[in-house]
Formats: C-alpha cells, sequence, structure tokens
C-alpha cells in the first residue's frame, strides 16, 4: 500500500491518481492535514505530519510499504511565517525518516520519496546548467529546510539503510489544483488571466529564466525513480531533474501565438529576489544515467495543453 501525505497539494493531488491508476485506487491512501475536499481518493485519511504516532498508526493500518512525503510550505508563504516553515518541512521529513528507520529494523521497511527543490540552490550556484554537486547556498527559509532535507536524506541512507529517494523539482506548471504559494507560480496564473481575456501582470521581471517542468513530466519522474533499482541509484541527496527553462517573455510570447490579444505587462514583487537566487536551467545528467530520466514536454506542447485543460473559476473554456 502506498501513502500519500500532503494529497491535496499541487503535486499530491496528481501524484494520487496516477499511483492509483499504477497499483489501483484501494492500494493508495491520500492523507492530509484537511479533509478530503478536492480529489475523490478512493481511500482518504487525515494526518498532521508533525504527529508522528499518527503517521505511524496509519502505516500499521494499511500496511504501508512506500510513503511520499509532500506536506510542506513553498518559497513565498515560507518568508512570511519562516519558523512554520522550518518546523513543516524539517520536522515532517524527521518524522517520516525515522519511523522509517524503525521499521527497516523491525524487518518492515518503508521506501521513501520527499520533494526538494531547484530552491536548494542560492546566489553563488552556478546559474547555467547547475551541477548535480555544486556550491548551494540557499537565501530563503523553504530553500535552507530543502538543502538540510537532503543532508538527513542521505545520512538516513547511509547510517540506516533507509531506502528514501528524491527529486530536485524544478517549478512545476499544472493546471488540475490551485498553485500553492510558490515564486514560480507566475506561469500558471498566466494562463488564467489569458483565458479570462485579461493581461497578467507578472510578479517577476521579464528575462527571469527559470528551471521549470510540466507536471506529466513530474509525474513521470517521481514514479521513476521510486520504481527505479536501488542498486543504481548513486545519488542519495536530491537528483537535479530538467524539464524546460524559460521566462517570463518568452512565455507570454508562446501564449501570444495561441491568444494575440493576450498581454503581459511587469510588476515585480519581493519575489523577484527569490527567483534571482535560483538557477536558470539545470543539469540532469545524473538522473538521465542512473534511471533513464529524459524531460518529453517542451515550451509550445505545455501551453497548447495548458489552454486546452486549464479551468477558470471552474468553467470549461475554449482554448
Ligand atoms: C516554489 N514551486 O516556487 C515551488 C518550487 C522551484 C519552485 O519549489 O516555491
Amino acid at each position: 500500500k502506498i501513502l500519500v501525505i500532503g494529497a491535496n497539494g499541487q503535486i499530491g493531488s496528481e501524484l494520487v491518481e496516477a499511483l492509483a491508476a499504477q497499483h489501483g485506487a484501494n492500494n493508495v491512501i491520500a492523507a492530509d492535514i484537511s479533509p478530503a475536499s478536492l480529489y475523490g481518493a478512493a481511500v482518504y485519511e487525515i494526518i498532521d505530519v508533525l504527529n508522528a504516532a499518527r503517521i505511524t498508526e496509519v502505516i500499521e493500518q494499511y500496511q504501508v510499504t512506500q510513503v511520499y512525503q509532500l506536506a510542506a510550505l513553498l518559497s513565498a508563504t515560507g518568508e512570511k511565517a519562516p519558523l512554520k516553515a522550518w518546523e513543516l518541512n524539517m520536522d515532517g521529513l524527521l518524522n517520516i525518516l525515522e519511523i522509517a528507520r524503525i521499521r527497516g529494523e523491525a524487518g518492515k521497511p518503508l521506501k521513501v520519496f520527499w520533494p526538494s527543490s531547484i530552491a536548494a540552490f542560492g546566489p553563488n550556484t552556478p546559474p547555467v546548467n547547475t551541477p548535480q554537486y555544486t556550491v548551494m547556498d540557499p537565501s530563503t527559509i523553504y530553500g535552507i529546510s530543502k538543502l538540510a532535507g537532503e543532508r538527513l536524506c542521505e545520512y538516513y541512507f547511509d547510517k540506516y539503510g533507509v531506502d528514501v529517494r528524491s527529486i530536485r523539482y524544478p517549478g512545476i506548471i499544472s493546471f488540475k489544483s490551485p498553485p500553492g504559494g510558490g515564486t514560480t507560480d507566475y506561469a500558471i496564473a498566466i494562463f488564467h488571466s489569458a483565458l479570462r481575456g485579461e493581461g497578467y501582470s507578472c510578479f517577476l521581471e521579464a528575462e527571469t529564466t527559470l528551471p521549470m517542468i510540466y507536471m506529466p513530466d513530474a509525474i513521470r519522474a517521481t514514479i521513476t525513480l521510486m520504481d527505479a533499482d536501488a542498486a543504481k541509484l548513486s545519488v542519495r541527496s536530491s537528483y537535479n531533474v530538467a524539464g524546460l527553462s524559460f521566462n517570463p517573455r518568452e512565455l507570454a510570447a508562446a501564449i501570444k501565438q495561441n491568444l494575440p490579444a493576450f498581454d503581459i505587462h511587469y510588476a515585480p514583487d519581493s519575489r523577484q529576489a527569490i527567483a534571482a537566487s535560483w538557477p536558470q536551467s539545470l543539469d540532469d545528467a545524473q538522473a538521465r544515467t542512473d534511471w533513464g530520466w529524459q524531460a518529453q514536454v517542451g515550451l509550445q506542447d505545455l501551453v497548447t495543453d495548458m489552454l486546452k485543460n486549464i479551468r477558470v473559476d471552474g468553467k470549461e473554456l475554449a482554448a
């Protein structure tokens, strides 16, 4: 059985769907701190990831063998509540790693997935084709929690043999669930504005290039890594995974090709400094070598698919 904690989030909601399709809906337990609202999972439990006893109770009840720990506060939200972000992001991960250690020692091993982020890099990280191993000086509490989390994952693997696996996600673009307080979420909000026939006021500067990934590629990367042969994995901190890189100007131009009336203007806010501290593109050669990663979705396909599928205010709209 597979447990997804943070199932109501941007990644969690789609990961539950994909895992249910692969393993059968009754083998996927969707859990979040709030009641099941958005994503009609077959099996749903309320879990606060800061409550280790509750996590253990659900793992025991369903004989869980895989846990995806996705509950977190993202970059922009984290800067408004740094201590809350640190506690949730770090203690949430530590609870899962400790449970996996204890169960492993009792002969009931858990395979764990935990998301890192390009936010784990910082202003002194080489920004173009950022290597798997490099300078990492994150300047947001979210990024600091991701760097610390990566070190914890590698520590629990090396010291206790916990089979924890991780991906440094780029900015994830999707249409199924509302984004959760990220800096890269301009690239989702822009589509809502375009489809409402409104101009978009972008909170990043036109030339701020960031590594991004379309949700279907992000989900495929996650499941491929979790299904990979453990012996092939040379990285137990977190893998660089690249989708595509673009900036607001390039994204707006691609949208304009489909919706000629669309217009963008720029009103950078505090999120510009966050984005400017992150890389522009990633070297994901290690993921390609170890577990066959290969991005499939480029900018034109992403724009076409988003315009076709995004629901603005719950209404289907002809793109
Ligand atoms: C954020 N979408 O903006 C998340 C992600 C790389 C960005 O971590 O915080």
